[in-house]
């Protein structure tokens, strides 16, 4: 079976092949020709990820699938969330985003926080949901290098290291990511 990934982000593209692999074959934007910026303009995941999917489908006739993710964090009131990828700013780095969040969590102690994945995925014209969550807490300075965006300052509940520590394997067995890439899995193959 082969389905394509509607994204920019070759971390998440690398990730949800790993996850995938022997099951589906994924095609990426490049794969199919797509070299477009896709405007982000969601209140929620849902709508973003739906919004990045529909723009590939209207575009190019492809069934497909987008995600959009966000870092919740609880004393902050969800944020940065859907605007995770522009916390500090609208062409800023994972480094400013990562600076900005520390620097807005001095001295609170509650640091829980979870990564929420929302896959939409338009198929045979109609459109499907899925979701996957993992809690866990940030910690005070960046820790790894593995991984991607708010990797390392993020440790999953039950581990004391980071997702940028713990490497690729682990995280893509236990990740926001890879639930919600399993259950679109099961729908695809089922
Ligand atoms: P798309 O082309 O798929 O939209 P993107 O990088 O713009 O790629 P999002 O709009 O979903 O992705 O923004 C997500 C933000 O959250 C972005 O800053 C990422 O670096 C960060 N992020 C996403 N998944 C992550 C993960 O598994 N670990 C750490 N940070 C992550
Ligand atoms: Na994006």
């Amino acid at each position: 079976r082969k389905i394509v990934f509607a994204t920019n982000n070759r971390h998440k593209l690398d990730e949800i092949r790993k996850i995938t692999e022997g099951k589906i074959e994924i095609l990426s934007l490049d794969d199919i020709g797509c070299h477009d910026e896709i405007e982000e303009t969601g209140n929620t995941l849902e709508e973003n990820a739906l919004i990045k999917a529909r723009f590939i489908k209207n575009k190019y006739g492809y069934d497909c699938f987008a995600e959009d993710t966000g870092l919740e964090v609880d004393a902050l009131g969800n944020a940065p969330g859907v605007y995770s990828a522009r916390y500090a700013g609208k062409a800023c780095s994972d480094e400013d985003n990562i600076n900005k969040l520390l620097d807005n969590l001095t001295d609170i102690e509650n640091r829980k926080a979870r990564f929420r994945t929302v896959i939409a995925l338009l198929m045979n014209g109609k459109e499907y949901f899925f979701e996957g969550e993992i809690k866990g807490h940030i910690i005070n300075e960046k820790r790894g290098s593995a991984g991607f965006g708010y990797d390392p300052i993020f440790v999953p509940e039950g581990y004391d290291q980071t997702f940028a520590e713990l490497g690729e394997e682990i995280k893509n067995r236990i990740s926001h990511r890879s639930i919600a890439t399993q259950k679109l899995v099961n729908f695809l193959l089922t």
